[in-house]
């Protein structure tokens, strides 16, 4: 403790997190904070240049509506988000973001990002919402675009800063705590208002990629909850706790399906050989209207093939040598066909080389080449990302010009993205109910809080008292070295020691929690009543044991923490689906004690946790259509 050094900040606007919201937020807020005299700090656990889910890269922008191009409306996209969805989504939130995201996607461009172009100059589309970029250094991009703003402004980055949790005024925020994961630096940062943009949460459950492979997961891990506790603890509303994501991905290296299934238009069959999209089409007729819309929703694309898979009828193979073949053999001539293979065969590597490196080595690894033969795919682990095709996060006030008289009760208190706490804002997978937003939508949301936050602070331009025992605080957080230190020499092996639970293995606590009773890979993504709540009860069993967490260094101090973040990301999307007593979102998970699809929960569930006493509260909160279907 007294190695630790006490490093306080003050500023105007805090933006915690550095991926793409965060950059969006940096980008914005240098402009208003310039002109209105303001500071802007930028905390994030990692170095900005690689940090969040982007850090590999991307191989598509996955929202972009071309609005100026005429090819869609902003309807046209509510309408996608609010079907693939099971009927689910803010559709103020999601126009919100729709009608700025293009000029997010040109300003990626102006600053050298390279957006794939056809012979007339025009974007090549991945999908009706997709462009195709070659975006290895996507985030370096974006990350620099970032810091340069903000060098123009009075402004602050902390980089590789784990933000444990919110400080209070009442019922204000006014400023977060955490600690260097390379010094020995114990930090409070004070804040007129905080820009939540920590993205979602992984290895809440038990991943497939065990042993060896261990760590190797779709949404990257060092993504762990933060902004699910950090909103939680400050006492905000969250939404959709229940709506996690399981994206279908090659098997074991979790490479992306979308440029297979929607630029190459391939296949993916059983080990029979059979199109479950064909085969088990009938299955669509008993999810309402959504299982009659165009594309078929995510969660239930993904149900039909776990019925094949149930039913032993797997592997399931992506049939990418049908397609290859296909697209090549469409060319007029023997010569066009070869150069087509050829720039196919280009585009199949560059996709994984781009985003997931590992799958593209799995290739090389098992001799695969994807013009000769097919590859595995598989439903992933469960993950909580807000801005994907799941829809977790917090409950966000939307903006004033898109309410009406039906919605501004419910879905405005002054700020856009404000939370329901006073001066704290959230972005990104932090925000929930607007799913379908991606990188580019992210950044565009995190430009849209940012300017609400700016708004705020003018408006509410005091530095709030911060209530908490930051003393008490410091030890709390430091608490885990302590233990080990104390402890360590009661054992030979440091992993197994009566007086503390070593972060590793209460994440496998953790994992096996989620995997068996909350519907994991395991349970074939199934659960009940029963389930969750013999579920719920190991978790408090779990929470009682995080006190006796123990870190040998400042890397196993952040490791408790974040596994601190998952274990709330975990109570609150098992509440959640308790108290939905209805099956939505089949292929995502099912209830098997509530099977059907009911019209009195065609509704958001919502909770929040007094931060006080840790008593939580379920809420039903309606949901209004803006755009016609
Ligand atoms: O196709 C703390 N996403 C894709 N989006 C696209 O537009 N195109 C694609 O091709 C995409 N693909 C994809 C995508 C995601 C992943 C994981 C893969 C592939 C493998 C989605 C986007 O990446 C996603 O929508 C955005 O990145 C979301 O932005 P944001 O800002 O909400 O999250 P972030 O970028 O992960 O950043 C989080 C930041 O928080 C930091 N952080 N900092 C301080 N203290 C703590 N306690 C913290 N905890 C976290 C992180 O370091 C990071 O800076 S496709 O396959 O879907
Ligand atoms: P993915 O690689 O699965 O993340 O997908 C990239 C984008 O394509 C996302 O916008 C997905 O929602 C979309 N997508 C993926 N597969 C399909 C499909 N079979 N039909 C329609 N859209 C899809």
């Amino acid at each position: 403790m007294e190695n630790f050094e006490t490093v306080e900040v003050t500023t105007d606007l805090l933006i915690l997190g550095g991926g793409m919201a965060a950059c969006g937020a940096a980008v914005e807020s240098a402009y208003w904070a310039k002109q209105n005299g303001l500071k802007v700090t930028v905390v994030d656990k990692a170095a900005m240049d690689r940090s969040g889910a982007v850090a590999m890269g991307l191989s598509a922008i996955n929202q972009y509506v071309g609005l100026s191009e005429g090819d869609n409306t902003l309807e046209d996209y509510v309408n996608y988000v609010r079907n693939d969805l099971m009927g689910v989504a803010r559709e103020d939130l999601v126009v919100s973001i729709a009608r700025h995201v293009d000029s997010t996607v040109h300003l990626f461009e102006k600053w050298g990002l390279p957006i794939w172009k056809d012979a007339e100059g025009k974007y090549v589309h991945e999908g009706r919402w997709q462009v195709m970029i070659n975006g290895e250094s996507y985030k370096v991009l974006v990350a620099e675009a970032a810091k340069n703003a903000l060098k123009e402004a009075d402004s602050e980055i902390f980089e590789r800063v784990f933000i444990v949790g919110p400080l209070m005024d009442g019922d204000r925020v006014a400023g977060a705590y955490g600690f260097s994961v390379r010094e020995n630096k114990f930090y409070v940062f004070k804040a007129k208002a905080i820009m939540t943009a920590m993205g979602g949460a992984v290895h809440v459950f038990k991943p497939r990629s065990t042993g060896e492979g261990l760590g190797r997961a779709w949404y990257p891990p060092w993504n762990s909850g933060s902004s699910t506790y950090f909103t939680l603890a400050a006492g905000a509303e969250l939404t959709c706790q229940e709506v996690r994501f399981i994206p279908v991905r090659f098997k074991d290296g979790y490479g992306p399906v979308g440029a297979w299934f929607l630029l190459f238009k391939s296949r993916a069959v059983n080990g029979l050989g059979e199109s479950y999209m064909e085969t088990r089409r009938p299955e669509l007729d008993n999810w309402g209207p959504y299982g009659h819309v165009k594309p078929v929703p995510a969660n239930l694309r993904n149900y039909l093939m776990l019925l094949d898979v149930n039913e032993g009828k797997g592997p399931i193979y992506m049939k990418t040598e049908e397609a290859i073949q296909k697209l090549a053999a469409a060319m007029p001539d023997p010569m066009e066909q070869k150069k087509k293979l050829k720039e196919l065969e280009n585009e199949a590597w560059e996709d994984f080389l781009d985003m997931t490196i590992s799958q593209a080595i799995l290739w090389a690894a098992t001799n695969t080449q994807p013009e000769e033969k097919p590859s595995e795919i598989a439903a992933a682990e469960p993950y909580f990302i807000g801005s994907h095709s799941g829809a977790s996060g917090a409950w966000v006030s939307g903006p004033e010009d898109l309410q009406t008289d039906a919605t501004k009760a419910d879905y405005f208190w002054g700020y856009a993205n404000m939370a329901t706490t006073k001066g704290l804002f959230c972005a990104g997978d932090a925000s929930g109910a607007s799913s379908h937003k991606f990188s580019s939508g992210s950044f565009t949301e995190g430009r849209i809080a940012a300017k609400g936050a700016i708004k705020f602070i003018v408006e509410n331009n005091t530095q709030p008292n911060v209530a908490d025992d930051i003393e008490a605080l410091k030890t709390k957080v430091l608490a885990p070295l302590a233990l080990f230190e104390a402890e360590k020499a009661k054992t030979t092996d440091p992993d197994i020691n009566p007086a503390y639970i070593r972060p590793k293995m209460y994440m496998f606590r953790l994992q096996k929690i989620m995997d068996e009773y909350a519907g994991g890979v395991t349970a074939q993504f199934a659960t009940s009543k029963a389930q969750l709540e013999k579920g719920l009860e190991l978790l408090g069993v779990l929470k009682e044991d995080a006190e006796k967490l123990g870190a040998e260094d400042l890397h196993e101090l952040m490791r408790c923490w974040e596994n601190q973040h998952r274990t709330y990301q975990a109570e609150a999307h098992i509440r959640t689906m308790l108290f939905r007593e209805e099956t939505r979102w089949p292929g995502y998970y099912f209830r098997s004690d509530t099977p059907t699809m009911k019209d009195e929960w065609y509704c958001f569930a919502n909770c929040k946790m007094d931060p006080a006493t840790g008593e939580w509260t379920m809420l039903k909160r309606p949901i209004h259509k803006l755009v016609a279907d």
